[in-house]
């Protein structure tokens, strides 16, 4: 089996068996808090992206962005249906603490899975821009890694990666569990946010796991905080409350042009979605400590007209011993991956895929600044 230099002496491969392999490849809608005044009316009207493909791409899957949203008609359009309001545009960065469901939110936002989603806190390594356009507005969200006290440097990296987001942002949505305590936390990240003097909108997430009773006392907490304008109750995971966030986010955003093609839905190239939904699935597989010691780097991603996808996969892990457990007996667990990453590849492509696998030992990289930089986390 191909091993990518400069592993191959421990690296080993996965890959289904198949008859197209390598071989040719080159609440009941929720009350929004409303903490700001004057607030002019906007159309709720949007245009989201039920039907996402990829466009066609080109030779180098290294570059630029495809992802189009198509409607029934046709590609949506930039005019604003209500002529009398100017179009609107600009960065939001979801942030908050890990597991607090930023990445379901993205999701919801767009009605497309763009980002990967897992019950494991730090599942989100790098901010991942999803655009949401609507007749009056684009709206270019950051989902961003949890901020959390960092212990290694990978952590450090991700921290970093959150407030950089922020920094780049226009509007800011804060994301919290709906606990009635202010978790000194989520007060640290507001003072930061509120530094910036950019406006602030709290999603208090999963009101979906508390009595509605208990909702008013968490709101309570965030209504004298500085540049928090509004307030808003939502479950991502029921797509409740998404849509009004997403009205309160525009009237936030400046008057401009947009910044993308209003049929775009990210600006990521497929290798690096591939990568991210082979991670999830390690995410989902196995227990504590793999899933937070792996990364994954696309080797090859090589469209071939006529015959499958093939996609060359790494898995770094950190230890000899996780390339074992990462292999499971007999390969299954990996094997489970390579399977279920595969699937949703072909759905994501809307092509037939041959996914390889393999894994490789890259000491400590956690730790490592030019590990960390060759992994593309610096
Ligand atoms: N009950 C409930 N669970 C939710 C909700 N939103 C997200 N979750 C769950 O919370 C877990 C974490 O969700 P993610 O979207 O990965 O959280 P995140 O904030 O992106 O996490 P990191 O990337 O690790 O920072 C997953 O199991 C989600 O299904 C919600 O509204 N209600
Ligand atoms: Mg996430």
């Amino acid at each position: 089996m191909i091993s990518p230099e400069p592993h191959k002496p421990t690296s080993t491969s996965f890959s289904e068996p198949t008859d197209d392999g390598p071989h040719e490849a080159s609440v009941s809608t929720p009350a929004i808090v409303n903490l700001a005044e004057g607030k002019s009316e906007k159309t709720s009207d949007s245009v989201l992206a039920e039907n996402a493909a990829m466009a066609p791409q080109t030779e180098n899957s290294n570059h630029r962005p495809t992802f189009k949203a198509e409607t029934p008609e046709g590609s949506a359009t930039v005019q604003n249906q209500n002529s009398a309001a100017p179009f609107k545009a600009g960065y939001v960065a979801i942030l908050g603490q890990p597991n607090v469901g930023k990445s379901t939110l993205l999701n919801a936002l767009l009605q497309f899975k763009l980002s990967i989603v897992s019950p494991k806190p730090q599942t989100t390594r790098k901010r991942i821009l999803g655009i949401l356009n609507r007749p009056g507005s684009q709206m270019i969200f950051f989902d961003t890694p949890g901020i959390l006290e960092a212990h290694y440097r990978l952590q450090q990296a991700l921290v970093r990666a959150a407030f950089q987001a922020m920094k780049d942002a226009n509007v800011h949505i804060l994301m919290v569990e709906p606990v009635a305590a202010l978790q000194p936390a989520d007060l640290g990240i507001l003072n930061r946010l509120a530094d910036t003097g950019k406006p602030i909108i709290i999603a208090v997430n999963k009101i979906d796991t508390i009595p509605k009773d208990h909702l008013l006392p968490v709101i309570d907490q965030f209504r004298d905080k500085r540049n928090v304008k509004e307030i808003i109750p939502i479950s991502a995971l029921q797509q409740d409350g998404v849509e009004r966030l997403a009205e309160v986010v525009e009237q936030y955003l400046p008057v401009q042009e947009p910044f993308y093609d209003t049929d775009q839905i990210t600006s990521h190239p497929e290798r690096f979605l591939a990568a991210e939904i082979v991670r999830e699935k390690i995410f989902l597989r196995y227990g504590e400590e793999i899933p937070y010691s792996t990364s994954v780097q696309i080797e090859e991603f090589v469209e071939r007209p006529g015959h499958k996808d093939y996609i060359r996969a790494i898995i770094y892990v950190e230890r000899e011993s996780q390339k074992g457990i990462m292999i499971g007996k007999g390969g299954q667990a990996l094997k489970q991956v390579g399977k279920l990453a595969r699937e949703e590849l072909e759905q994501l492509l809307g092509r037939p895929v041959y996914l390889e696998l393999f894994v490789a030992v890259k000491e400590k990289w956690r730790e490592r600044e030019s590990e960390l930089r060759s992994l593309g986390y610096l």
